[in-house]
């Protein structure tokens, strides 16, 4: 019994350290969560990798809202109680604007940010 318990512990120890190696050699791709309301996004800065991809997790703390980086051809909708996610990889360095392209009220029209984008 003392014997397979200590089986167990070298087998658990082998996988962490096998998990660990993969951490290492693949490093998660990056995340930024970001809320919509009317009529901001927090942030409204994002700072990318040019050439890696990245995840823009979206919620609205509202209405309805959509993203939009005209210059990389990416948009989203935003609908409250979900989580959009988008996926791409910026193929430019610059700063570039983004924005809401859903109708959501007075403010819409003002309401955008940046992608800023380094090499
Ligand atoms: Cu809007």
């Amino acid at each position: 019994m003392i014997d397979r318990r200590r089986f167990i512990a070298g087998a658990a120890a082998t996988a962490l350290a096998a998990g660990a190696a993969r951490v290492l050699s693949a490093a998660p791709e990056p995340v930024i969560r970001v809320t919509a309301r009317r009529f901001v996004f927090l942030p409204n800065v994002l700072t990318l990798k040019r050439g890696v991809p990245v995840t823009l997790e979206f919620t609205s703390a509202d209405v309805v809202m959509g993203f939009s980086a005209p210059d990389f051809n990416v948009r989203t909708d935003i609908i409250p109680g979900q989580v959009s996610r988008l996926r791409f990889a910026p193929d430019k360095v610059g700063d570039f604007t983004f924005l809401c392209d859903v109708f959501c009220g007075d403010g819409h029209e003002g309401m955008n940010g940046t992608l800023h984008v380094v090499a």
